[in-house]
């Protein structure tokens, strides 16, 4: 904390407290000072109109103890395009270190942890993928190496939250102090998970349905809950599907920009051109998962440029009438 934000000092000012964002709930926030309090705040309307609303994670001031001031520049953030509005991202959640990849076994979503793995990339974030319910697939260990492979990292753990294969290996990615968020789809038993690490039954869970094994949206916030062990884990509605944001494929498929600089052609799209050092060394999966996300980024790239250039166009418009208006020659 800087100096100059904290208001004790000052005798007649109103005092400056830090907080964290635990949960956002009908407008308001709840957040947990210093001290350990826990206050449900409004924000301010200026933060709220440029845009940088708290969300979940976010270590914001709080003023006099009744509202939030300002939102403290970000960490390692999850940003995805917004699901109603036009070229718009929304950030999940903030000041994040590592993101929780939770798909279930036996059949984890390859193409899915892709997508999120290059969504973290896009913020900054490491990931861990937590392939859950080791419980149902003897082949746990080979699964689990076979999507460390694909996935090109080694942070791939199989884990139970009813037999606790794996969750040492869990808990020891989950040091002291570290933020982490769950993606995964509804029913990959992430609220599980927290309850297998807060050693109680604290998050409310329920079963997939019979006949499709996929989940029934049961936690419908995000939230915020301090371990044991004094890590942070976020608890997170089950997204199946998200779109791309920021450009995060560069990272999340470092091998595939590796492999290019020794391409013939500096554009090649490792499509069919001569001399390229990608097409026959990656996984003709692999690289179609790079392909469709890179055409994603590129695609909302462009939708995010045209609406900027609306912007300012409006912008000229709307400055342009107020001329009129005042009668300045224009
Ligand atoms: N066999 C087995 N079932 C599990 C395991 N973990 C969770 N489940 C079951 O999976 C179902 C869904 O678990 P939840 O924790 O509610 O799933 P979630 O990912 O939080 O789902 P949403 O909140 O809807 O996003 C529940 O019936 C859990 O009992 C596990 O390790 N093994
Ligand atoms: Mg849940
Ligand atoms: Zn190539």
């Amino acid at each position: 904390m800087r100096d100059d934000e904290d208001g004790d000092g000052l005798q007649g000012e109103r005092t400056t407290a830090p907080a964290r964002v635990i949960a956002e709930r009908r407008g308001r926030w709840l957040v947990e000072t210093e001290e350990g309090d826990r206050l449900l705040l409004p924000a301010r309307g200026r933060l709220r109109r440029d845009g940088v609303s708290p969300v979940v994670g976010d270590r914001v001031t709080v003023e006099g103890g009744a509202t939030i001031a300002a939102v403290l520049p970000r960490g390692g953030t999850i940003v995805r395009r917004h699901a109603g509005r036009e070229a718009a991202g929304q950030v999940l959640a903030a000041n994040v270190d590592v993101a929780v990849l939770a798909d279930a076994l036996p059949t984890p979503n390859l193409r899915r942890l892709e997508r999120f793995a290059a969504l973290a990339a896009a913020g900054g974030v490491r990931i861990l993928v937590v392939l859950t319910k080791a419980d149902r697939d003897p082949d746990h260990a080979g699964t689990a190496a076979r999507v460390a492979r694909r996935l090109g990292t080694p942070d791939v753990v199989a884990v139970s939250s009813l037999d606790g294969t794996g969750m040492d290996a869990l808990g020891a990615a989950l040091r002291a102090g570290t933020t982490a968020v769950l993606l995964g789809p509804s029913g990959a038993g992430k609220s599980t998970l927290v309850n297998a690490l807060l050693g109680d039954d604290r998050r409310r869970t329920a079963p997939v349905r019979a006949t499709d094994d996929r989940g029934r949206h049961t936690t419908v916030g995000r939230e915020l809950i301090v371990l044991p062990s004094g890590a942070y884990i976020i608890d997170t509605p089950g997204i199946r599907e998200v779109g791309m944001w920021d450009d995060g494929t560069g990272a999340a498929f470092a091998e595939i920009a590796a492999l290019a600089t020794r391409c013939r052609f500096s554009d090649c799209t490792h499509d069919t051109e001569p001399g390229c050092a990608v097409r026959d060394a990656v996984p003709p999966e692999r690289l179609d998962s790079w392909r469709t996300l890179r055409r994603e980024e590129a695609w909302i790239d462009d939708r995010r440029a045209a609406s900027r250039a609306r912007d300012q166009w409006g912008k000229r418009i709307a400055k342009a009438r107020r001329a009129i208006h005042r009668g300045e020659p224009r």
